[in-house]
């Protein structure tokens, strides 16, 4: 299968978020003409944005995939709505589960409904440090520059990695 190298970002703060976060990553390896290449660990941080809402769990996951951009997306969203994501227009609200593109292969993509490399992903530490978990140093983010510029200018502040628990 010739596949695009595409990273997904994953975060949860509702029923069980690290267990959200485990059951999408299995749902990520499960789609078809993917598969998962690397998973970085589970990360916890406070909420970016409104404060009144639970602690995040991030991670981010790296897929090979033979999936269109416009299909990955449909995918990541029925897997969404299949974790009991409501969408109510909150932005920066509270979610049982969230995945977004945050890149597909090279790609930039300026689209209504999808934004490729994902714009938010310098100022999000619970996106860069999990990244810089599995994806090379020298990866360059088109319209950012390498990781590595990104994650020297992006703190770790609050973010807590979480050890893996044992099977
Ligand atoms: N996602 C949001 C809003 N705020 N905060 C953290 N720590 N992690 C997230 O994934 C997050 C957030 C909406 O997508
Ligand atoms: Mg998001
Ligand atoms: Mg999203």
């Amino acid at each position: 299968m010739s596949g695009v190298l595409a990273y997904i970002g994953l975060g949860s703060n509702l029923q069980d978020p690290v267990d959200q976060v485990a059951r999408a990553l299995t749902a990520l390896a499960d789609l078809p003409e993917t598969r998962c290449v690397a998973r970085s660990a589970l990360y916890a941080s406070p909420p970016m944005g409104p404060q009144d809402q639970p602690d995040y769990i991030n991670a981010v996951a790296c897929l090979s995939t033979a999936l269109a951009p416009r299909d990955l997306l449909a995918s990541l969203q029925a897997i969404e709505r299949a974790h009991g994501r409501v969408r109510n227009g909150t932005r920066w609200g509270p979610r049982t589960l969230d995945l977004d593109i945050l890149l597909y292969g090279g790609r930039q993509i300026h689209e209504p409904g999808l934004s490729v490399p994902h714009p938010g992903i310098p100022e999000r530490p619970f996106v860069v440090h999990p990244l810089a978990e599995i994806a090379p140093r020298d990866l360059v983010l088109p319209g950012h520059g390498p990781l590595a510029l990104l994650l020297s200018r992006c703190p770790q502040g609050d973010l807590r990695r979480l050890e893996p628990v044992p099977a």
